[in-house]
């Protein structure tokens, strides 16, 4: 497939991850041409402003969702991580869909495993509320968000060591901000899954606790982006490449006895 080099700038704002490089991805509208301004420009706000503008036309590229369709105990999807998960701040991302209820049962939506610990996991309890884990899975911080359902939400949550502020956000609406954790670094050394919840590495998975439904745009930075930036990624209109996860290009495994049930389809 040909590849379009969408747009370059010299900022190295560390908010914005578009201007410190380039969009790159399918040609999928030639005729997209950048003004003198935004090619100059060092300004992000001008930067953000006309790439909105002018990515709008561009019809959005083909993407990987991986469909969970049933219950198992023994198959999940790794994600190779670009760098290590040594981190002192992140923000991670991804789509959901699922039509299991909350009152039926607790499910793992993320899971990053080391050895010792449950380093960095995402859960929707079975009491509807949502709960992220640093380091051990017995005092998380739990958010009342809106119900996961059959159609597609996006979910991210951003959590800092510095402050320890930790906030979940729902379709580009941002929950209240709680302290979580203030002075915790996130340990590499683990293994990053989908679709199960490991009391081991790689292992011991109980499948009362598995996710069923779909997955995609699983996307983490090593910093917390703004509001409006999480905002503008759930509307499609910037491409903020995840530098730890980038789900455009992220290497995935899908493991286990029953792995067929999980499929990779491109829509
Ligand atoms: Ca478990």
């Amino acid at each position: 497939m040909e590849t379009a080099l969408v747009g370059c700038s010299r900022s190295q704002s560390p908010l914005f991850s578009l201007c410190s490089g380039c969009y790159r991805g399918p040609l999928l509208h030639k005729n997209v041409v950048l003004s003198k301004d935004f090619r100059d420009s060092n300004r992000c706000g001008l930067v953000e402003t006309q790439l909105n503008n002018q990515l709008n036309s561009i019809t959005q590229p083909v993407r990987r969702t991986l469909v969970f369709t049933e219950e198992t105990d023994n198959s999940y999807v790794e994600l190779l991580p670009q760098k290590n998960l040594s981190m002192q701040a992140f923000t991670l991302c991804m789509r959901l869909a699922t039509e299991l209820a909350s009152d039926e049962r607790e499910i793992i939506l993320f899971a990053y495993r080391t050895v010792d610990f449950d380093e960095l996991n995402v859960w929707r309890e079975a009491n509807s509320t949502y709960i992220l884990y640093l380091q051990g899975s017995i005092d998380g911080v739990s958010f009342h968000l809106p119900e996961l359902n059959t159609f597609q939400t996006n979910l991210c949550v951003t959590w800092e060591s510095k402050s320890g502020l930790t906030a979940f956000h729902v379709d580009g609406k941002r929950s209240v901000r709680k302290m979580y954790k203030q002075g915790n670094i996130v340990q590499p050394g683990g293994r990053v899954i989908l679709g199960q919840d490991p009391d081991s590495l790689l292992g011991s998975f109980d499948i009362n606790q598995c996710f069923v439904g779909e997955i995609r745009d699983v996307n983490m930075w090593d910093y917390v982006l703004s509001d409006s930036m999480i905002g503008a990624l759930h509307g499609g209109k910037l491409f903020p490449k995840g530098n730890i996860f980038d789900w455009d290009t992220v290497k995935l495994q899908v493991n286990g006895i029953d792995k067929e049930i999980i499929k990779t389809l491109w829509d």
